[in-house]
């Protein structure tokens, strides 16, 4: 390919022209995203460490002081302590590590790992990379995960178990407490999922919070910031308990500033990890109580008016996210995707998910209802 340079305007301008193309989350439409705008001091964090490779620390100390502080914080808030962990890709690469450890420490040949059905796709992803079958157990009526059907999955083959606190298409809370004891009686790792629901469950008053490492079966974590942490892309998590877990998926490097690296990602920025240190610092605890209430209030403006509008909800909201039917949902997604409404529609359960980010205000709320209800009648 042959190409010629361009002066620093037609660059520009033509980005500009680009960029006009993609989706904005401030139009209020994009109601299928568990991303949000990053909050505008993680976008100034970010900008400051454009230089920064963690995955050669030895060169950025700054850099690497940022991501263990804000581990020390996610686990501090997830009632862990002394826990190790990065922050790495995305929520696909922390549960991507969290089995790699759990398998390597088993050191079974035909491997089985336990999820439910409402696990995320990336574990269908990582089973395959890994060579680990996965064994499915079933849906309790409130869409967790059963914990009988999770024993009677447990096999000799068993390396770990999977549970979800925060669902991708429901925000459903697993039994993880039960899961706990399960996992302590047949001896094995335990991963929770809480990728979405890690930065959402600690700030609600009314949902227990026996979903964390205050469980010790708990060997690992999954929360990414760049959900509802409102960090720039990508920020995903990864804590572990226990900093000798990190001896079952480290990797040694010949030549670089560190002897060993442990995420899956080589080179990485370390500006996610500046951008995540910079909205904690920034909102503390009380400002992320304040942006989760906001969402779990307008989650529940949009639950009751859109039963008060006849539609039916799969399940009462436990977390930012709502999933709803029609007398025909599929119609119903499809009318509302050709008015420039960006919803999910969930094949699994026949509904329409909308997850209720920081960008989506009320009075985006009040359109949306708006049409939806417009549209079931047509
Ligand atoms: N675990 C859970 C519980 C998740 O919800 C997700 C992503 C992951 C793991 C994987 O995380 P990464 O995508 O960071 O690797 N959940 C969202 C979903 O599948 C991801 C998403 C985000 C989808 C923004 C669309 C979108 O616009 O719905």
């Amino acid at each position: 390919m042959q190409f010629e340079g361009s002066s620093r305007k037609t660059v520009l301008n033509e980005l500009k022209k680009t960029c006009l193309q993609d989706k904005r989350y401030d139009d209020g439409k994009i109601l299928c995203s568990m991303c949000t705008k990053p909050h505008p001091i993680a976008q100034k964090a970010y900008m400051m460490f454009l230089n920064s490779n963690l995955g050669d620390p030895g060169l950025f100390p700054g850099s690497v002081n940022l991501e263990k502080e804000v581990i020390d914080q996610l686990s501090s808030l997830l009632h862990g302590e002394g826990c190790k962990g990065f922050i790495v890709s995305g929520g696909t690469e922390a549960n991507l590590l969290a089995l790699l450890a759990a398998r390597n420490m088993a050191r079974i040949a035909k491997a089985e790992v336990i999820l439910s059905e409402s696990a995320h796709f990336s574990f269908t992803k990582i089973c395959s990379l890994l060579n680990l079958k996965p064994v499915y157990a079933t849906l309790d009526s409130d869409f967790k995960v059963d914990a009988s059907s999770v024993e009677k999955c447990v096999s000799q083959n068993t390396v770990a178990i999977i549970g979800t606190a925060g669902t991708a298409e429901l925000g459903v809370i697993d039994p993880i407490k039960r899961l706990a004891q399960i996992a302590t009686e047949h001896k094995v790792y335990l991963h929770v999922d809480a990728a979405f629901g890690g930065l959402v469950i600690p700030f609600l008053h009314k949902v227990p919070n026996d979903f964390d490492f205050s469980l010790p079966a708990v060997k690992s974590m999954t929360v990414d910031p760049h959900k509802m942490g409102m960090a720039v892309i990508p920020a995903g998590g990864i804590i572990f308990r226990d900093s000798k877990t990190l001896d079952y998926i480290k990797t040694e490097t010949p030549y670089l500033t560190d002897r060993y690296q442990y995420t899956f990602v080589g080179t990485r920025t370390g500006a996610s990890a500046a951008s995540v240190w910079a909205v904690f610092r920034y909102l503390g605890v009380d400002g992320f109580r304040r942006i989760v209430n906001t969402c779990m209030s307008n989650t529940q403006f949009l639950a009751v008016k859109l039963k008060e509008a006849g539609f039916k909800l799969v399940v009462e909201p436990t977390l930012n996210i709502v999933a709803f039917r029609s007398k025909d949902t599929r119609v119903l997604a499809e009318k509302l995707l050709q008015k420039g409404w960006f919803i999910s529609y969930i094949p699994r359960y026949d509904c329409i998910r909308i997850v209720l980010m920081p960008h989506f205000k009320r009075r985006h709320i009040h359109l949306f209802l708006k049409d939806a209800i417009e549209t079931q009648k047509l």
